[in-house]
């Protein structure tokens, strides 16, 4: 029987289990990347497990995160950072060479191959037919280690295009038509593949930009097919030997199809708070802006920003708007130099940034009060640009770059004598490699610099026989990895969990890690009440790891995301849903819980337990939807502790 390109990869890359979706199945990983604000904690985890080598095939470690560097802690991270990849065998990408998704696809993605990455917006890399997976930290440790990735078999879902963009109509409306159609929840556990004539229509930077942004309809990953276009920008990278075709076969299956025409789709919009809140840019045309950032992983590659210096030439920035633009990589950067893009950004008014996440995670450029901001990037859950006020829509680079000017939303198709610039890929992209430093050649002789932000990752112990506890916290839907761990200006204590922890839902609920701590101390376990789709968005491990140092034992939700759920295992966490999704009401704040007998069904493979809700005398049938190695791991109290125990 045929196979799609999903299949194919994965069947290459097999370890055990097989390709029927909902079985657990492990792969070998090809190639990971980590990025400094996962990094530090994947490392520190790395040499926590008893590694001194990375065994795959291509290990590389991006500084884009952490880069304004007020105090002393991410220049700590950064030399922790690069002492740890001279020594165990990993590329270095220094700070200013540029984001790591973008980099990665220019310089060393390969069609076929499988990438492991601490981001969750690895799946860029799908764009040139890459079978590319966010996961936790701890998870890409092990990936460098050798050890294979488990994942659930997915459910395959082919996104058949058709047609062509018509003119202001970019890979961004793309991407906004599937969050509209499929939606940020829903979709764990699926894999979208793109195919159809469409295909060949969108470039790689194009199909980069859509399989980024699947990340926030909480699927495995997305993949394109590798075809001639694939072909043309590896020759252009200097990399044409990775080239090799890969297609689905003509007989290939899918578990669901959804067919979009290109030709169809009109500018959109995702509104505050989430990144499926779909609009058309028509609805929003004529409102204010006051501010507009251009650049990220999805949006950030020379075609777009020579799109954007195309619209903006011979303009001002309108007075009332603050224009930034960061470019995705040094080479970006660089060929906008050399063909006088950034002379014009200077010329316009537009504040050149620093090619690297910067704006995209709050940690700077924030928005006035109650300001509307207009951004290119993936996501915008409320307060995640830093200003929790502040109204964030994302939109293309085009639509943003007319804002700019204008001082308000434009919609291009139905105002006259706006001509659309279509940028063609370039032939030959400008190669400087001096930024990726090489291992060192004589890895015994290198010292680990550790600063005093590089703190020991903590442990966690064994799971208790039951649950004594208490409903610290309940949260409402779509609760994102932002609310539970936040970034922005926090981001520097990634390395140092006891200072990160005192943060955790400090937008929900500033007073929940004091209590948290408090009951900790006490001597009770802390339960989280989650509702629909808990843990959205990145894949900070933090957003467990911290919980864990709080003393959570428990995270029971209507449903929770793929890589949160797998990152509460990771740490001993035990995440369960409710059976009847309406018992959700029947656990409140404050109330004193018990689920009694959780070790002896964690080793008896049981599904079902029962949290006793002592307070009010009910009783909440819940499923722990584990794998046979989840449960040891919970047992054990996390991967740290089940590696150790396993050696
Ligand atoms: C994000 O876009 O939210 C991040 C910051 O890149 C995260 C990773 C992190 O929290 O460090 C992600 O997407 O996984
Ligand atoms: Fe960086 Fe933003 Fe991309 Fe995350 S989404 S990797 S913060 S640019």
């Amino acid at each position: 029987m045929g196979m799609n390109v999903t299949q194919k990869i994965l069947n290459d890359h097999l370890v055990s289990g097989g390709l029927t979706p909902g079985q657990e199945l492990a792969i070998r990983i090809d190639q990971t990347l980590t990025q400094d604000a996962t990094g530090t904690m994947a490392y520190l985890q790395f040499e926590a497990m008893g590694l001194d080598r990375v065994k795959n095939e291509l290990a590389v470690s991006y500084v884009d995160h952490n880069t304004i560097q007020v105090g002393f802690e991410n220049a700590d991270d950064h030399q922790y950072l690069q002492s740890v990849a001279a020594k165990y065998g990993i590329i270095y990408s220094k700070p200013g060479n540029g984001i790591c998704h973008q980099l990665h696809l220019e310089r060393f993605g390969a069609p076929g191959k499988t990438l492991l990455g601490s981001d969750s917006h690895t799946p860029t890399g799908g764009g040139i037919g890459m079978l590319a997976m966010g996961a936790g930290g701890i998870d890409v440790a092990v990936a460098m280690g050798g050890g294979a990735f488990y994942l659930t078999a997915p459910k395959v879902v082919k996104i058949h295009l058709t047609g062509r963009l018509r003119a202001w109509v970019t890979a961004k409306d793309v991407i906004l038509k599937v969050l509209q159609t499929f939606t940020t929840k829903g979709n764990v556990g699926c894999i979208f593949e793109y195919a159809g004539p469409g295909v060949e229509t969108l470039s790689v930077p194009e199909r980069a930009t859509i399989t980024n942004m699947g990340a926030e309809c909480g699927v495995t990953t997305s993949v394109f097919p590798s075809d001639d276009v694939t072909r043309a920008f590896l020759d252009a990278q200097g990399r044409g030997g990775v080239w090799r075709e890969l297609k689905a076969d003509a007989d290939a299956t899918y578990d669901r199809e959804v067919s979009i025409n290109l030709s169809k789709i009109v500018p959109l919009a995702a509104a505050p708070h989430s990144p499926d809140n779909i609009v058309t840019v028509a609805s929003l045309a004529g409102m204010k802006v006051d501010q507009v950032m251009i650049g990220s992983c999805t949006n950030s590659s020379f075609q777009d920003l020579k799109t954007v210096v195309k619209i903006l030439k011979d303009h001002k920035v309108h007075p009332e708007v603050s224009l930034g633009v960061a470019p995705g990589s040094r080479q970006v950067l660089e060929m906008l130099a050399g063909d006088g893009g950034v002379s014009v950004l200077l010329s316009v008014g537009a504040r050149l940034l620093e090619n690297a996440c910067g704006f995209c995670i709050g940690n700077s450029q924030s928005p006035a009060t109650d300001a509307v901001s207009l951004r290119t990037n993936n996501r915008n859950f409320e307060g995640r640009t830093g200003t929790k006020s502040a109204k964030a829509y994302l939109v293309s680079p085009p639509i943003a770059a007319l804002a700019a000017i204008l001082g308000r939303i434009v919609d291009p198709l139905a105002t006259a004598g706006l001509k659309y610039p279509r940028v063609k890929m370039p032939k030959v992209f400008d190669l400087d490699d001096s930024m990726l430093i090489q291992p060192s050649a004589d890895p015994k002789s290198v010292v680990i610099v550790r600063g005093p932000n590089i703190g020991e990752p903590p442990r966690n112990v064994a799971l208790p026989e039951a649950i004594q506890g208490v409903a610290t916290i309940k949260v409402g839907d779509k609760i994102t990895t932002d609310h539970i761990m936040p970034a922005g200006a926090r981001l520097k204590y990634r390395s140092n969990v006891p200072a990160y922890s005192k943060y955790v839902f400090e937008n929900t609920d500033p007073e929940f890690a004091q209590r948290a701590a408090g009951l900790r101390d006490a001597g009770k376990h802390n339960v989280i009440v989650g509702g629909e789709s808990y843990g959205q968005g990145s894949s900070r491990e933090h957003a467990a790891l911290c919980p864990m140092y709080l003393g959570v034992k428990v995270v029971v939700a209507k449903s929770i995301e793929r890589i949160h759920s797998a990152n509460l295992v990771n740490f001993g966490i035990l995440p369960v849903l409710f059976e009847n999704p309406a018992d959700y009401e029947r656990l409140v704040q404050g109330d004193e819980l018990v689920v009694e007998g959780v070790r002896a069904a964690m080793k008896n493979g049981a599904e079902r337990l029962v949290i006793r809700n002592v307070t009010r005398g009910v009783e909440v049938p819940v499923t722990a939807q584990l794998t046979a190695r989840q449960r040891a791991i919970i047992l054990a109290g996390g991967l740290l502790n089940f590696t150790r125990e396993s050696k």
